[in-house]
């Protein structure tokens, strides 16, 4: 057995710089907690409650259009606003701040309400991918706007407030901490190796062919090396592309499709609504090339084995560094496992 399944140890996370303990020998360890499935939630075609079905009252009070399609919407709550300086807000010694403006924005994914990218077709999420390109070229095109972040909460779970299948965007003046550290390490690794980091990441994966889950011709699925969270996935885009505006139709038609596969793969793993946190990472919007940028997706699934057992990010993980028992490639070979039909969707036997 190789040191890498028996013995504890930290891997390196390539992206951010920052360590993960593994220890892959605790998963004997005795559980003596529940495994439940959870019934998929028998959602309606259309919530008369939900503020985010066509035609419905939202929380300001404005109404959503009759949408057919998919639906943008500034957020109503949002986070980040246009008006606010991006100058200093005080520098007192130690106490620093800055102003942050932005824009906030809302986007469904469809008019259903019971649908998730799991249960959605190829053909309907095309039109998701194109509006994730078209807000990032329209709000990336804002002076004020240097990154764009996409990100789906899905399931109460992460947070999500609403079943209703949708993401939100936050355009940013700063780059975020995650996307700045990404930005670092991609910038060092193509100045000291005069390549892309992620481009001979994935090279060394598809050679190896131990954590990938799925695959179509342009992007590949899987659980990186450094994974923090059981079921950690990252979509890579195969050709070196920096963001969605690079994305040829077919590109975008085979991101529909690697997301739609992996989601389905997610909610057969446990047999139930799998949440999970995801977005995408791509270059910043100030108009510089940054060329060290490779597009990519992280998937944040909290669920460690079964529908209501999750994990927590506590104790030695809050102090010290996030710490996981199963192995990457464990869980890359139980999410290939399981089939890409959804498990709703198979005929009863
Ligand atoms: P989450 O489910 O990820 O929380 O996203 C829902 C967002 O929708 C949330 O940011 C916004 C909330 O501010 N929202 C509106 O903009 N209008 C509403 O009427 C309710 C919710
Ligand atoms: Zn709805």
């Amino acid at each position: 057995m190789s040191l890498l399944s028996s013995a504890s140890h930290r891997r390196l996370n390539q992206l951010t710089g920052e360590w993960v303990l593994v220890s892959p020998h605790r998963t004997s360890r005795p559980w003596q907690g529940q495994v439940e499935k959870v019934r998929y939630e028998d959602r309606p075609r259309y919530d008369p409650s939900c503020y985010l079905c066509p035609g419905n009252g939202r929380a300001n009070g404005e109404r959503n259009p009759r949408y057919t399609g998919v639906f943008a919407f500034d957020n109503d709550f949002a986070a980040l606003t246009s008006q606010t300086p991006a100058k200093e807000f005080a520098r007192d010694g130690l106490l620093i701040a800055e102003g942050e403006p932005g824009r906030c924005r809302v986007l469904c994914f469809s008019p259903r309400h019971d649908l998730t990218l799991s249960r959605m077709s190829v053909r309907e999420i095309v039109p998701v991918v194109e509006a994730w390109r078209d807000e990032t070229m329209r709000l990336g095109a804002l002076d004020m706007i240097n990154y764009v972040q996409i990100f789906e909460n899905r399931g109460a779970a992460m947070g999500a407030s609403n079943p209703h299948p949708h993401c939100q965007i936050w355009a940013t003046h700063s780059m975020p901490n995650e996307a700045a550290k990404e930005s670092e390490r991609q910038s060092a690794y193509l100045a000291q190796n005069g390549s892309c980091l992620l481009c001979d990441y994935l090279a060394l994966e598809e050679k190896l062919a131990e954590r990938i889950v799925c695959r179509n011709e342009h992007f590949v699925a899987l659980v990186p090396f450094w994974a923090i969270w059981p079921f950690e996935t990252m979509v890579l885009a195969t050709r070196h592309i920096g963001s969605f505006t690079d994305l040829t139709g077919e590109e975008a038609m085979a991101l529909a499709d690697i997301l739609r596969r992996l989601t389905i793969r997610y909610d057969n793993l446990f047999e139930t609504d799998f949440p999970y946190s995801m977005g995408f990472h791509q270059r910043p919007t100030d108009g510089a090339p940054h060329a060290n940028w490779h597009f990519h997706a992280h998937f944040y699934p909290p669920l460690l084995r079964s529908a209501t057992v999750r994990k927590f990010m506590v104790g030695f993980e809050m102090l010290g560094e996030p710490q996981r028992d199963i192995t990457p490639e464990t869980a890359a070979a139980q999410l290939r496992e399981v089939s890409e039909t959804h498990y709703l969707d198979r005929s009863a036997p």
